[in-house]
């Protein structure tokens, strides 16, 4: 593939069976057109941030090469939620998906409807614990690199790997 980047993607569910949520999001990521899924995460039960009084998420994180541009994928991405049924009513609220472009090649971007790298993913350990597991030296620019980040957060956020074949 030329032109292809390496890009990570956040997925989240806490509605709706979120283990199928997330194992059909990452059927239908590896499908999208000029895209390979490289690698990704174990499955993670985490405590709700933000809104607290919530069900846990399941969260993982998903490792692509991409000839999709950073627009293009987020686009995809969204249609994925859409398909699975995703309304968006309460901000950080209850979802059945959640897919968030966390990083695409060394873009850096500050647009309204997209930010790369991904705000906040290097507050939350419920994304720098997935990504340090499958992309620990990736580096998140202007912070730092992802093991170290997700070793600082990991005490402070319940993240529990869900056993392989409890999944
Ligand atoms: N997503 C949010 C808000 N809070 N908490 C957890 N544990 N996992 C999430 O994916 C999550 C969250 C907004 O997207
Ligand atoms: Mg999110
Ligand atoms: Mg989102």
């Amino acid at each position: 593939m030329t032109g292809a980047v390496s890009a990570f993607v956040g997925l989240g569910s806490n509605l709706e069976t979120p283990v199928r949520q997330l194992t059909e999001a990452l059927d239908a990521i590896a499908r999208l057109s000029g895209t390979t899924l490289v690698r990704r995460s174990a499955f993670y039960r985490t405590a709700p941030v933000g809104i607290i009084d919530q069900p846990d998420f399941v969260n993982a994180v998903a490792w692509v090469r991409t000839g999709l541009g950073p627009r293009e994928l987020l686009s995809a991405l969204l249609h994925i939620e859409s398909d699975h049924g995703r309304v968006r009513a309460l901000r950080n609220g209850p979802r059945t998906l959640d897919l968030d472009l966390l990083l695409h090649g060394d873009v850096n971007l500050h647009e309204a409807s997209l930010t790369i790298p991904h705000p906040r993913m290097h507050e939350r350990a419920f994304v720098m614990v997935p990504l340090a597991e499958i992309a620990p030296d990736v580096e998140i620019p202007g912070v730092g690199v992802a093991h170290e980040i997700a070793a600082r957060l990991h005490d402070a956020q319940r993240v529990d790997r869900i056993p392989d074949g409890m999944a």
